[in-house]
Order: structure tokens, then C-alpha cells, then sequence
């Protein structure tokens, strides 16, 4: 197999976003007497905005208008972007950056493909955004992972078959977005919480394109 590209999900793969969202839903769900798990938030990753909220609300038999929850979803959103206003590179994960360097240096591909409306402004200011030739986020798609929308957009954009694309993963919905589309979905985080996904890694530190393809040769 020759790759060509990669396309990396956002959240819980390239930064530590993934606890923000976390904390900003808890705190959505306390305001209606209850708590959110660490389970229930697994479940959460990679959900869009609308559904993690109605996700909450139904856990918490809460009913709401739709104009109620345009406004918990933007004091959610508020809550958020004020807890990474100061975000900057030391809230990459490790290994995330030299990882990106080195497909630059080798020619593949990247793109970006997130659930997360806020996604394309993250990498701008961080200032990671020169890495990424195609950026597909919450706002370019109309359908949620697990539909793979979010990753074909990315591999159209990047003129690249899906069999020749990685997708890089931290969430069930994402991983089984990308199976759906015909990539290879690479799980970052537990193995227990991906089965779907080809290969599982804890994370990018000390983590090299030679020893995916390899380690995907052996299973293949
Ligand atoms: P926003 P990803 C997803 O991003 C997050 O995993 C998920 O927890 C979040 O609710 C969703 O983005 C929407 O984010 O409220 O910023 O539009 O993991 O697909 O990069
Ligand atoms: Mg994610």
C-alpha cells in the first residue's frame, strides 16, 4: 500500500482539547443537578455540539425548545472558548508536531477532520495551520461522525483515494466514520475504547510513519 495522505481528527489527537469539552459539559449538566462520566464522555468524543447537548438533556430528562437549546449550546460554546483562550503549543500532545514535520518532509498529505466548529481557529492560533492543506470541521459538514462525511470532504479536498489515507482517531464515532469511508483509521488512546480501529497508539511521542506501516504490513 502506498500511502498518500493523512487526515487528523482534532480533539484528543493533535491537543488536549478533549478535557475542555469535558469539564464545559459537566458543568452544563451540574447546572440540571446531575454529573457527567468519564463513560458517558467517551460517548461524547467526536459528537457535534447539538447532540452532546441533547445527549445531556436526555440523561438528565430535561426537556427544552429548540431556542433553548440554540442558547445552552452557545453558553456551552462561551464556557469553552473561555477555558482555551490562552491555549498554545504546550497543549499539543506530545509528539504531535515532529509527527507532522516529518510527512511534510516525506510528501504526504495532510488534512484536518474534526466535529468541532472551533477546530480551524484552534490550529490557527496555535500556530500549527502551515501543516495542513485541507482543513474540514463542524462547519463544512452536515452529517456527524459515524457518517464519514467529514473524512471524504477531507480526501476530495486532497485530491486522495480513501484506501490511501490514514485517519487519525480518538473516538469510537470517529474511527468507525473513517471505516465506513474506506480509510484506515489509526486509533490514538486505549485500545479497549477503539476495537474498530486498525491499530491502536497512545499517543504520537516516539511514534514514526515507518513503524505504522510496518506494524499495519504485519497485521495485514
Ligand atoms: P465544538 P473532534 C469534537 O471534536 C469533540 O470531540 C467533541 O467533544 C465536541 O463536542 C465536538 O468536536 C464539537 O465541538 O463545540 O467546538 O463545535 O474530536 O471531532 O476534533
Ligand atoms: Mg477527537
Amino acid at each position: 500500500m502506498e500511502l498518500s495522505a493523512c487526515i487528523f481528527d482534532l480533539d484528543g489527537v493533535i491537543v488536549d482539547t478533549a478535557k475542555f469539552h469535558f469539564d464545559a459539559w459537566n458543568r452544563m449538566a451540574e447546572l440540571f443537578g446531575g454529573s457527567l462520566t468519564h463513560t458517558q464522555n467517551e460517548e461524547l468524543k467526536g459528537v457535534s455540539r447539538m447532540a452532546s447537548l441533547e445527549f445531556i438533556l436526555e440523561r438528565n430528562n430535561i426537556q427544552k425548545t429548540q431556542e433553548e437549546k440554540n442558547a445552552l449550546a452557545a453558553q456551552k460554546n462561551e464556557w469553552y472558548l473561555d477555558m482555551i483562550k490562552n491555549i498554545g503549543k504546550d497543549e499539543l500532545l506530545p509528539g504531535v508536531e515532529l509527527f507532522l514535520e516529518s510527512l511534510k518532509k516525506k510528501n504526504i498529505k495532510i488534512g484536518l477532520g474534526s466535529a468541532s466548529r472551533n477546530a480551524t481557529t484552534i490550529l490557527k492560533t496555535i500556530g500549527i495551520d502551515h501543516f495542513f492543506e485541507v482543513f474540514i470541521d463542524g462547519n463544512s459538514v452536515k452529517k456527524s461522525k459515524p457518517h464519514p462525511e467529514v473524512f471524504l470532504k477531507g480526501a476530495a479536498g486532497l485530491s486522495v483515494e480513501p484506501s490511501r489515507c490514514i485517519v487519525f482517531e480518538d473516538s469510537e464515532k470517529g474511527v468507525k466514520a473513517a471505516n465506513t469511508g474506506g480509510f484506515i483509521p489509526i486509533g490514538i488512546g486505549l485500545e479497549e475504547n477503539l476495537p474498530e480501529a486498525r491499530l491502536v497508539y497512545p499517543g504520537f511521542q516516539n511514534l514514526t510513519l515507518e513503524m505504522i506501516l510496518q506494524d499495519l504490513d504485519n497485521i495485514s
